[in-house]
């Protein structure tokens, strides 16, 4: 793009509504992507910023499925939170739509729907895993394994965090469900895939080559990784029963892939807002003017830079991201902010225990913000960015400027009288800022850009401290009045420089200086008068206070709080395991003949309420063995069960009927009776290391 954008489109990752919003989100995503929508702004120029709520993501079921509610409550209840958190922190939308949105699903399933007439996609019957007992496939999210990457035992069917591969679910070492802790199975179903490899050569071009300068190297590195590493094509519909159907014939019981619609939800958003405010969404996503910019964290990479673009390639008539700035993580305390655990800063709760106090929390993550590399986010740091720099460096800047000229001239702004040499050096260093602020900011340097920002503050305590106008006012006041011009000049800058980053104190100290709406920044490059002589200025009002160290040690504590939960909800699960009995000796152990056995039939033990008579094979024979288990399995749960038998245990005679062995069970750390599960996969049942059918371990 040659000549500058005609306009900008601005997304922001949308946040799925399983949960409210947390700093993690705002320093990765929302305050950089409203830092920048904010500043193009008061350039003048043609802004679109959107987002809204992602629904559809296998997260929502199982929020829904962990809180015993409906999906759509689920959604419901975190749409709110989040779209009034939003709102309350001044995160400037131009609109904030939801995937469940009937204007999303008509607006991705025409879009599945093109690039299916097209043939873009690869129909497939594939081997996807299902969960028997919970008779349903399982959505990536749903199955966790061992990383063939890295190891890792807790990756996802889609993605390992631990090493930020992307998986397919049958890639998994060792898979369960997350839904019973069944190992799934493999069963066939059609599935539309869109393949990726046949945009490799355009990718190549488009981002390894086209844009190996301006993307941020924590992004190009990662889609080089992954393009390097060979592109296959992707799912992009699931058997899942919560998301958008899939619109075409004999995809029944099947939904597009919530990474397929999710990142369609910026163009409906677009078309919601275009609806409500009477304009053409279009030229936001199709003309070659325009200027695309995705805000997301690192985990969205693969999606924005590499899967979207693909899409918006095989549709044909969409722009393509201009770059996608993408931040690293936030650490909260030195952990990983969590949102099972509640190791978190939630918005909506900052916002209710530190009142008006948004741009302190925004100046802290900013300041902090994970640009280039993790970050931990600490109480300490925030206060101490609020008490030494906001209070002590910006706010004890315009409390001085604005109590001195109401002091000394009621609040009317002075003549500037004659200029020295002092003065002329710091208006032109003052004139230099606006652009050394957009040269950063443009470069989505957002740390950088705010620490200038207060090199403007520190500009004005210098020039006040040096000239020290309280000690002249009687002896050469022609010179204080001239000072005292030059020191509202640089408020006035303030107040608009300030805008993106401290939306509320520019609208604050705008108050106070009475300055009715923004001052372009190239006014304040160019002209000098930005506070001409005679205009009159409010009152002083505090810009910001002093956080004491109890307001911090509260939020502390209710961190500690959290982590002492976390630890007493392990301990009483550990607390329901039984102590260790005591040793027995490797002899004792080596008399137990146990095998893997299948339950051919169950049935409860008549007028016995815990007792189930069980017909078992054991490899050795078919034998009935009862069992205490009525109360936590039901009798047709477990037909064809795997279970460990231990088959030579004496037989038994229970209420008349002889049991012949005993089937092995345990408890969970929640107390809970489970089988002890033969893993199909291991020796028990190929005697492969000398453990198998009736050996014992040699
Ligand atoms: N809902 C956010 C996440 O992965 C995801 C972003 C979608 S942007 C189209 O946490
Ligand atoms: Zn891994």
């Amino acid at each position: 793009m040659l000549q500058p954008p005609k306009r900008y489109t601005i997304t922001a990752a949308l946040p799925y509504t399983n949960g409210p919003i947390h700093i993690g989100h705002l320093a990765g995503v929302y305050v950089p992507s409203d830092i920048y929508s904010r500043y193009l702004r008061l350039q003048g120029k043609d802004v679109l910023f959107v987002c809204g709520s992602d629904e559809h993501g296998v997260a929502i079921s199982m929020k829904a499925k962990k809180e015993g509610v409906t999906p759509q409550e689920v959604i419901d209840k975190y749409d709110g939170i989040i779209r009034k958190s939003f709102l309350d922190f001044g995160i400037s939308f131009d609109n904030y739509s939801r995937t469940s949105a009937k204007i999303h699903h008509d607006t991705a399933s025409e879009f599945f729907k093109k690039l299916y007439d097209n043939g873009d996609f690869i129909e497939e019957v594939t081997e996807q895993l299902y969960d028997a007992k919970a008779n349903q496939f399982l959505a990536d999210r749903f199955v966790v394994g061992t990383c063939p990457k890295c190891g890792n035992e807790e990756a996802y069917g889609d993605q390992c965090e631990k090493c930020g591969s992307t998986l397919n679910a049958t890639d998994l070492i060792n898979p369960k469900s997350t839904i019973t802790g069944e190992t799934p199975i493999l069963k066939s179903t059609k599935h539309w895939f869109l393949p990726l490899n046949r945009y490799e050569n355009f990718l190549k071009e488009w981002i390894l080559v086209g844009h190996k300068n301006d993307w941020k190297p924590n992004v190009y590195g990662q889609v080089k990784s992954w393009i390097d590493g060979g592109l296959e094509p992707r799912a992009v519909t699931r058997d899942l029963d919560w998301g958008i159907d899939v619109p075409v014939a004999g995809a029944e019981g099947k939904k597009l892939y919530v990474w397929f619609d999710a990142p369609i939800g910026y163009i409906s958003s677009t078309k919601e807002w275009a609806q409500r405010e009477g304009k053409d969404w279009e030229p936001y996503w199709k003309d070659k003017d325009t200027k695309l910019v995705h805000f997301i964290g690192k985990d969205n990479i693969v999606f924005h830079c590499i899967i979207f673009p693909a899409m918006l390639k095989a549709e044909g008539s969409y722009i393509l991201p201009d770059n996608v700035p993408a931040n690293e993580f936030l650490n909260l305390e030195g952990n990983k902010l969590s949102t099972s655990k509640n190791w978190a800063v939630w918005l909506h709760e900052y916002l209710e225990e530190f009142p008006n106090q948004q741009d302190v929390l925004r100046y802290a993550l900013t300041s902090n913000a994970p640009e280039t590399k993790d970050n931990d986010f600490t109480w300490k740091d925030f206060q101490a960015r609020n008490n030494n720099e906001l209070v002590a460096i910006y706010g004890n800047f315009i409390n001085r400027v604005v109590v001195l000229t109401n002091k000394y001239y009621e609040g009317i702004v002075p003549n500037a009288n004659e200029l020295s040499d002092v003065d002329e050096a710091t208006l032109t260093e003052l004139k230099a800022y606006p652009a050394v602020i957009s040269s950063s900011i443009e470069r989505y340097r957002f740390r950088e850009a705010l620490s200038e920002l207060m090199n403007v503050a520190r500009l004005g305590n210098k020039y006040l401290a040096d000239e020290e106008p309280w000690k002249m006012v009687k002896t050469d006041p022609a010179r204080v009045q001239t000072q005292m011009y030059v020191a509202l000049q640089i408020a006035a800058a303030l107040s608009s420089l300030c805008e993106p980053f401290l939306p509320f104190t520019a609208t604050k100290l705008s108050r106070i200086l009475k300055i009715d709406s923004p001052l372009n920044w190239k006014t304040i490059a160019d002209a000098s008068d930005l506070l001409p002589s005679g205009h009159r200025i409010g009152e002083a009002e505090l810009l910001f206070s002093k956080i004491e160290d109890e307001e911090i040690q509260k939020q502390i504590d209710k961190l500690e709080a959290t982590k002492t939960a976390n630890k007493d909800e392990i301990a009483s699960s550990l607390a329901m395991t039984e102590p260790q009995k005591e040793l027995i000796q490797f002899d004792d152990f080596s008399k137990m003949d146990l095998r893997v056995g299948t339950i051919l039939e169950a049935e409860k033990m008549p007028k016995a309420n815990k007792l189930l008579i069980l017909k078992v094979d054991t490899g050795i024979d078919v034998r009935t063995i009862v069992s205490g288990i009525a109360e936590s399995f039901k009798p047709e749960d477990i037909i064809g069960k795997q279970v460990t038998v231990l088959v030579n245990l004496a037989p038994r005679n229970l209420r008349g009927v002889e049991s012949q062995g005993m089937i092995l069970m345990t408890n969970d750390t929640e107390g809970k009776l489970v089988f002890v599960n033969p893993d199909t996969s291991t020796s028990l049942s190929t005697g492969s290391d000398g453990v198998g059918n009736g050996e014992t371990i040699n």
